[in-house]
């Protein structure tokens, strides 16, 4: 399908293609579409426009990211559809690694995953088959294998559209866990340290500029003082505020 440019909700129907595609290819989950559109829903409500509680909590992540010792970008069916030569980008100005970590794990998936990633000029990804993969708190399951070199061993990890009960695996372990999550009400959102309410679509290129101008300011008093004046149970109910049921006169 082609989208039509002048149509109202040209942005829109982009990214909705970009899924429609991505599931054609066999790289998405089975309920991926659904994912997608309870994010567009709440995408709606707050105006699809980056809320000031969400780009506060982005100088957050990415304060985090700056002065982690393995910072780790985990990426999943929907992220990569939506934002893959974004988040190659965000990794390489974050210097973090990228990890393929999928709540439907199955080799086929990581094969096409790690392929697509290889096309787009990133040969390294990590959480492929081939990768030494652990279980994060000894715990047997898919869903909670990590790569030893990646999110096993990461202090900060971030980890968008994440399903909850991975979520709350990897809040367990005691790593800095951030977020990109459209609910505010997710489990995922509360069990985070950082919870950025906003579209991956938004968030993720605007994360690449604030990463350049925290790194070209090189102020490590300002990166703690970003760090330590958050609170994410306030930022959240703050994100929460942002929504609108009620038509803007
Ligand atoms: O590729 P896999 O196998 O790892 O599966 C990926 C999905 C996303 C299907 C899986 O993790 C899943 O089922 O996730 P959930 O439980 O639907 O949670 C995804 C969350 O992301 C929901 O709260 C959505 O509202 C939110 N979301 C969806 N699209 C976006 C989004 N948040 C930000 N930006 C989006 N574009």
């Amino acid at each position: 399908m082609t989208v039509d440019k002048t149509h109202p909700r040209y942005e829109s129907l982009l990214f909705r293609d970009k899924i429609v595609k991505a599931g054609e290819q066999g790289l998405l989950a089975p309920s991926a579409l659904i994912s997608h559109g309870r994010g567009e829903a709440f995408d709606y409500l707050i105006g699809e426009k980056t809320t000031f509680p969400a780009k506060r909590a982005m100088y957050v992540a990415i304060a985090s990211m700056i002065i982690a010792e393995n910072p780790v970008i985990s990426v999943n069916g929907n992220t990569t559809a939506l934002v893959i030569d974004e988040i190659i980008k965000l990794a390489e100005e974050l210097d973090a690694k990228i990890e393929i970590n999928l709540f439907y794990r199955t080799p086929e998936r990581i094969e096409k995953l790690a392929k697509l990633y290889e096309e787009h000029g990133y040969p390294n990804v990590l959480g492929t088959d081939d990768d030494d993969l652990e279980y994060i708190n000894n715990l047997n399951s898919p869903r909670a294998s990590a790569s030893k070199e990646g999110i096993y061993t990461s202090d900060v990890v971030l980890v968008p559209l994440e399903d909850g009960d991975r979520a709350e695996i990897l809040a367990e372990t005691g790593k800095k866990i951030i977020t990109i999550d459209l609910n505010p009400l997710s489990r995922t959102s509360k069990k985070s340290d950082i919870s950025i309410v906003d579209n991956i679509v938004r968030a993720i290129p605007l994360m690449i500029e604030i990463a350049k101008d925290l790194k070209e300011e090189n102020n490590l008093k300002l990166i703690q003082d970003i760090i330590n004046d958050f609170n994410n149970e306030d930022n959240l109910q703050e994100s929460l505020q942002e929504f609108k049921i009620k038509e803007e006169e």
